[in-house]
């Protein structure tokens, strides 16, 4: 199965890639915007603030135009729920409507398909102060905001994505600045895990809604997934695989695709005395939302044995790294991997992998929402980015994307992150990712040119040929 007669990329793939609002926009509080938690956290030492992070808000014609010139059949964007309502409920901010308009139209005219992330890390400020997702309401709140998008923007917009990472923002949330715990809370696992029931609730009624208001559009969840390997095959690490691949994984897409908890995720939080609460209701609610395809986010592969005494259940992780959760797993290095400058494991193959596996679970199409190599770019006086590193990672990981749909894996799309540089979720602008270069500093806001680097015409002849040129 490894070496094979290599299908071709569909027709009407979607080759294009993906920003998110808080990171790419600035202008976070101008036009009427209400702060986000991303706007009052604190910010991590020595990174930029998301006050201007590269301009997209004033600069989004040329950033398109630049994505035109690439080829681009798709751009993933967030919209930023407090453009729409500063409050997160309430009053409508109308400047933010006509900016997404105009964003949306934007696409439109170079043919370019909107693929729109309707909440990416960015929960009003306005409703942390109300409980956040503690909040029973956090459920309505959604919804209604679901519901404004889709009136204003559905007439145009084809693919909507519900939440991003959702199981980052749970296992790691402190890392990305999201989240907020009510004062006084005793079991802070059962009140991450009672947040994130309320989140899937959430997305299962707007994919209701979705479908209701709108019937030719697609709806998806975009979880982060990478696939977990045991460390040896040791039968117990192959059990800590398991239950690492239940807890980061699957207990997601069961949810957005089954509508049922995964049976090791809840013997864990019942071990722990954190099952969330569960209304009567839920579970109808749960099952009857159901995705038009999967979405996802793939860095790399995590790798996991059998846990012992020594873990500290997940100090120091990120979206990527995890030393494990006691009596559960344990993380690892694994030796058969590079790594980013930034430590991230590199795994192409575990792509491959990590489709094929989905693919098994939930025989839905899927599309790629982010993929892409951190790194510490640099411009030559000449105003060239000579980032061969980069297209190395995107070519590798390519290749597999083909070779899953040569293993008959649908796969409607490939959108890495990011479009353009933007600032990172907690390593700030110096962990650039764009096939644009923005010239700005972590302090220095530069001149905010652009500047094509190598990987955007190396991407551009990718398009152009479909994939068969890598
Ligand atoms: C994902 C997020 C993005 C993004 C990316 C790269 O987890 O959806 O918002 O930033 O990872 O991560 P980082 O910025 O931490 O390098």
């Amino acid at each position: 199965m490894l070496h094979k007669k290599l299908k071709p990329f569909p027709k009407d793939f979607l080759w294009g890639a993906s920003t998110s609002a808080y990171q790419v926009e600035g202008a976070n509080l101008s036009d009427g915007k209400g702060p986000s938690c991303q706007d009052v956290k604190e910010i991590p030492e020595g990174t930029s603030d998301l006050s201007v992070c590269v301009d997209h808000y004033h600069r989004y014609k040329e950033d398109i135009a630049l994505m035109a010139e690439m080829g681009f059949k798709a751009y993933r964007f967030s919209i930023a729920w407090t453009r729409i309502l500063p409050n997160g409920t309430g009053e409508i901010n109308q400047q933010g409507i006509d900016f997404y308009n105009d964003l949306i139209n934007e696409c439109l005219k170079y043919n370019m398909e909107p693929i729109v992330t309707m909440f990416h890390f960015d929960m009003p400020d306005a409703l942390d102060k109300q409980g956040s997702w503690s909040n029973r309401d956090s459920v309505d709140w959604f919804v209604n905001f679901a519901k404004i998008m889709f009136e204003n923007y559905g007439d145009r917009v084809k693919y909507w994505l519900t939440i991003n990472e959702q199981n980052m923002l749970t296992l790691v949330g402190p890392v990305i600045g999201t989240l907020r715990i009510p004062e006084g809370t005793t079991n802070i696992l059962k009140e991450t895990y009672q947040q994130n029931h309320h989140m899937l609730v959430a997305q299962s009624k707007a994919m209701q809604l979705c479908h209701e208001m709108l019937p030719n559009a697609k709806i998806g969840p975009a979880p982060n997934i990478s696939l977990v390997y045991a460390a040896t095959s040791k039968p117990e690490d192959v059990l800590a695989a398991q239950n690492c691949n239940a807890i980061r994984n699957w207990l997601y897409l069961d949810m957005a695709v089954y509508g049922k908890y995964n049976n090791l995720v809840w013997a864990y939080l019942e071990e722990h005395d954190a099952c969330p609460e569960i209304l009567d209701g839920d579970n109808e609610i749960l099952e009857a939302g159901k995705p038009d395809f999967i979405g996802f986010n793939y860095y790399n592969t995590m790798t996991v044995g059998e846990a012992d005494d020594s873990i500290v259940s997940d100090a120091g992780a990120d979206q990527q790294s995890s030393n494990g959760v006691a009596g559960v797993y344990k993380g690892v290095a694994n030796p058969n991997l590079g790594k980013t400058e930034f430590g991230w494991e590199i795994d192409p193959v575990g792509f491959r992998g990590t489709i094929r596996e989905m693919y098994s679970r939930y025989r839905l199409p899927m599309l790629v929402t982010e993929n892409g190599l951190g790194a510490y770019d640099k411009l030559t006086e000449d105003g060239k980015v000579h980032d061969q590193y980069r297209i190395n990672y995107l070519r590798e990981h390519i290749a597999q994307v083909q070779l899953a749909i040569s293993d008959d894996c649908e796969m409607l799309g490939y959108c890495p992150w990011s479009a353009i540089d933007l600032i990172s979720t907690h390593e700030g602008i110096r962990k650039r990712y764009g096939f644009i270069y923005v010239d700005r500093d972590e302090f220095d806001l530069g001149t905010l040119n652009r500047y094509r680097k190598d990987s955007f015409f190396w991407y551009k002849k990718v398009i152009e040929t479909n994939g068969a040129d890598l």
